[in-house]
């Protein structure tokens, strides 16, 4: 047989061809590697992520238990003392309970939400006042209600600003909250004030879910805010207008002065008469009154009894729930719960998050 002769350029072909194919060998070999580590990225992160959502599956099992016990030792507690009071000796106000769970720990405590004020009572009406959606005397805008008095006296109470326009601020949050479009007063603020914004939006014309919300109100800023966070809640019933003296602490007595509000009473008065509450409470506000030991004026007497009380209808849960091989899953829920007359309570409402 003849042997075949590729010569010199066939050699140095072949030579290139097998370079070229091991170049696209090794760029498959690279690719092919990529391919699997990503695959195996997706999968360990797959397996993270449905690893986490059985976790926070399992957390909020968990605050549904919290929840239905919070509701049976309220329950029990307030059946065992037979107290027509609320006070901070009864049970309920212990420092919580916690257990071990499978994995993890959860925690609850309570608190009154009649210890605090009631941001959406500001558009409750005054009782005493004819009607305050009718404009009368004052300056033609309708007269202010007795949750924007207290409101903006315990703004100017919590804030070192001594300039702060405080009626201004309530009129504010009683045009946020009214569902009509007629400002409060002449610093109030309705659609035509939020709509001229750089970023316009709606003023809301409805009930204050959460106090941050004054946040986004026209002359509220982060220090008012601070200022008044710890007094104030929010409570989906605007009628919600009295706070409990019996489980006011003595470091938020403030939120008292501010209610009474009257002429040569200071704030240490206040302070002491928190202070010598006996351990069951005042039995009703004039022995509170009476602990003043003050002569007050008939119209604070009248404002005592109208935004002041021994008794709570509204209580919140905060429920904690840690869980994971190292505790990485942390669920917390605020659950508000009403009290009926019977003792038995509904869960109203639930707020995920730390605040
Ligand atoms: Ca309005």
């Amino acid at each position: 047989m003849k042997a075949i002769d590729i010569g010199k350029t066939g050699i140095n072909n072949w030579r290139k061809q097998n370079g070229a194919i091991l170049i696209t060998v090794v760029l498959i070999s690279a690719f092919m590697a990529m391919v699997l580590i990503r695959a195996n990225q997706i999968v360990s992160y797959q397996k993270q992520l449905g690893s986490n959502i059985q976790l926070r599956d399992k957390a909020m099992s968990y605050l549904s238990g919290l929840e239905e016990f919070a509701k049976i030792s309220l329950k029990k507690s307030f059946e065992d003392n037979k107290e027509s009071t609320v006070h901070l000796n009864q049970d309920w106000a212990s420092q919580g309970f916690s257990f071990p769970i499978e994995g993890g720990m959860m925690s609850a405590t309570i608190k009154d939400m009649q210890s605090c004020f009631n941001l959406n009572s500001i558009i409750h009406e005054d009782q005493q006042g004819a009607n305050n959606n009718q404009p009368n005397a004052n300056f033609g805008f309708a007269k202010p209600t007795g949750g924007q008095e207290i409101f903006a006296d315990l703004i100017h109470q919590t804030n070192e600003d001594a300039g702060l326009n405080t009626s201004g601020l309530a009129a504010v949050v009683r045009d946020w909250i009214d569902p009509d479009m007629d400002v409060a007063g002449p610093d109030g603020a309705e659609d035509n004030y939020y709509q001229s914004l750089e970023i316009p939006y709606r003023v809301s014309n409805n009930m204050i879910a959460h106090p941050s919300e004054l946040l986004a109100m026209k002359d509220f800023n982060r220090a008012i805010y601070n200022g008044l966070r710890s007094y104030i809640c929010t409570l989906p019933d605007k009628t919600v207008n009295k706070i409990n003296i019996n489980t006011v602490t003595s470091e938020n007595s403030v939120l008292i002065y501010a209610v009474l509000n009257a002429p040569n009473l200071t704030l240490e008065q206040v302070n002491n008469a928190i202070g010598a509450r006996p351990d069951e409470g005042f039995g009703n506000i004039a022995e509170f009154l009476q602990e003043l030991g003050q002569q007050l004026p008939k119209d604070v007497k009248e404002k005592a009894d109208k935004f002041l009380t021994v008794n709570s209808h509204y209580f919140e849960m905060t429920g904690t729930v840690i869980i994971g091989k190292n505790g990485e899953t942390k669920v917390v829920v605020k659950t508000l719960l009403k009290r009926d007359n019977s003792n038995n309570f509904e869960i109203i409402g639930r707020y995920f998050g730390k605040e």
